[in-house]
């Protein structure tokens, strides 16, 4: 092993400029011509390359600083002994399969010759400062040599990273971001097997609405652009599906009638929506996976079983639909329940709502029930992994075996995570509901 110094090769016409990115620090294990420092003047970007392969000592540069043709850069122990813990490597032109992008070229620089001036196979020119003057401009995305390179390394097409660099420029933490935000999206993952990297999706359309006839034009309340963002990716990210059950609350109904009956004016109005509470929580601790979410970001992708039951309730409100969340619903009683959910759909409606009290729901219930409709498909609240929709009781004649019997029907239906929850699980969660809500004694058992 000795030591050498870094010098900067033959970059051409260039002189004095600027460092833009330090890409190894002292004790880093190099390989012969790996990207070390990376130099943009304003007609091109270049890497200054590793003359050995070995350990670099010392860096003497930093970002800011100009460096022309012979300066010396560093030191490095050239020679150490190559090691499976190289941390920086020469860029390589291999194809990653990553599901998230096309075919490393389009995030390559395109070099352009005739418009820059550079080599031609013909020139005397060392290699270095040759393909440094081949990775030349050129290409849409504002990116380094070396970090073209790690790109390519890994298949990510630049294009699509969001820079976080000055200048717009993009930074290896910003394709370390896109790789990790493309591996935890399940969405990306049908790509893996080659056929579309994301959903392709048609533009918007833009049409000019005037040309049919008078319009107006009503901005997005606040809640309404929150919720709409939130809706659109539990839509698109959840593969989810809806399930449906009829549950008969004919008891149930006249019970909850004869105690509001007997109450009269003072108690708590007990509504359909509090039983209905009381009963999830109950079907929540028999089916733990519906009180779960995913967590698909950990190396090992895990549930997370909640050992607490927090109910949240879909209210709407003049500004937009809103979610306030009951704490610890399984511990209350059915009056509590009520009147908890009266309060929070009040402030709900005021406006008042805290954002404590919209947090933490492990389930959620969206009841049209008061308004009609006979079933629907709700939209999972992530990270939850499921939601139940209740539309209008209803009569209707039901076969006991020798005659049809009138009977109040509640329509539920309970939309599924289908990464969670099987076909199966949510038909035996819908069913133990609705045997519930039919006979609430059940909930004692
Ligand atoms: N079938 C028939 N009638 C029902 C019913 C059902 N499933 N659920 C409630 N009702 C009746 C009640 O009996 C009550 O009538 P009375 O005043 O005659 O007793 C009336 O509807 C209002 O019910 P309520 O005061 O008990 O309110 P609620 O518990 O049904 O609802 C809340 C409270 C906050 C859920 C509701 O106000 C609300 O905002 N619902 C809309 C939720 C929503 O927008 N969901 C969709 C979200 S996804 O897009």
């Amino acid at each position: 092993m000795s030591t050498i110094n870094i010098e900067v090769p033959d970059i051409g016409d260039f002189a004095d400029v600027p460092v833009i990115e330090v890409l190894v620090k002292p004790g880093d294990r190099v390989a012969l011509d790996a990207p070390l420092v990376t130099l943009e003047s304003d007609k091109a970007t270049m890497d200054i390359p590793a003359p050995a392969a070995g350990v670099i000592g010392q860096i003497t540069v930093k970002v800011g600083d100009r460096v022309s043709q012979g300066a010396i850069i560093g030191t490095m122990e050239a020679g150490a002994p190559e090691a499976a813990t190289a941390s920086v490597t020469a860029p390589s032109a291999g194809v990653a399969a990553l599901p998230v992008a096309p075919p490393p070229v389009m995030a390559v620089a395109t070099a352009a010759p005739a418009a820059t001036g550079q080599s031609t196979p013909g020139d005397s020119k060392p290699a270095a400062a040759d393909a440094a003057a081949q990775r030349l401009g050129g290409s849409k995305a504002h990116a380094s040599p070396s970090i073209r390179a790690y790109a390519r390394e890994l298949g990510v097409d630049l294009t699509r990273v969001a820079a976080s660099g000055p200048k717009n420029r993009i930074m290896r933490e910003d394709i370390n971001a896109f790789v990790k935000g493309a591996l935890q999206a399940p969405a990306a993952a049908p790509a893996a097997t080659g056929g579309g990297t994301g959903l392709d999706l048609l533009p918007w359309p833009k049409v000019d609405f005037t040309k049919f006839g008078d319009i107006e034009r009503k901005p997005l309340s606040r809640i309404r652009k929150l919720s709409a963002a939130n809706l659109s990716r539990n839509w698109v990210m959840i593969p989810a599906v809806t399930y449906h059950e009829d549950a008969d609350v004919t008891d149930l109904e006249a019970f909850r009638q004869q105690i509001n009956a007997e109450q009269a004016k003072g108690g708590v109005k007990l509504t359909m929506l509090a039983f209905i509470i009381k009963a999830v929580c109950s079907a929540l601790k028999k089916f733990p996976d519906f009180n779960s979410s995913i967590d698909l970001q950990a190396e090992e992708p895990a549930l997370i079983l909640k050992q607490y039951c927090h109910i949240g309730f879909a209210a709407d409100t003049p500004g937009g639909l809103m979610v306030p969340v009951i704490r610890d619903a399984d511990k209350k009683g059915v009056a509590q329940l009520a009147a908890e959910c009266g309060d929070l759909a009040a402030k709900a409606r005021d406006g008042k709502l805290s954002a404590a009290e919209m947090q933490g729901a492990c389930f959620t219930i969206s009841s049209v029930g008061g308004l009609g409709g006979t079933g629907f498909a709700p939209i999972i609240n992530a990270p939850e992994v499921a939601i139940l929709g209740v539309s209008r009781t209803t009569m209707k004649p039901v076969w006991d075996g020798s005659a049809f019997q009138p009977r109040l029907i509640l329509p539920l239906s309970l939309t599924a995570d289908h990464r969670v929850v099987d076909g199966a699980a949510a038909t035996r969660f819908n069913a133990h509901v609705a045997a519930l809500l039919a006979d609430m004694r059940r909930v004692l058992m």
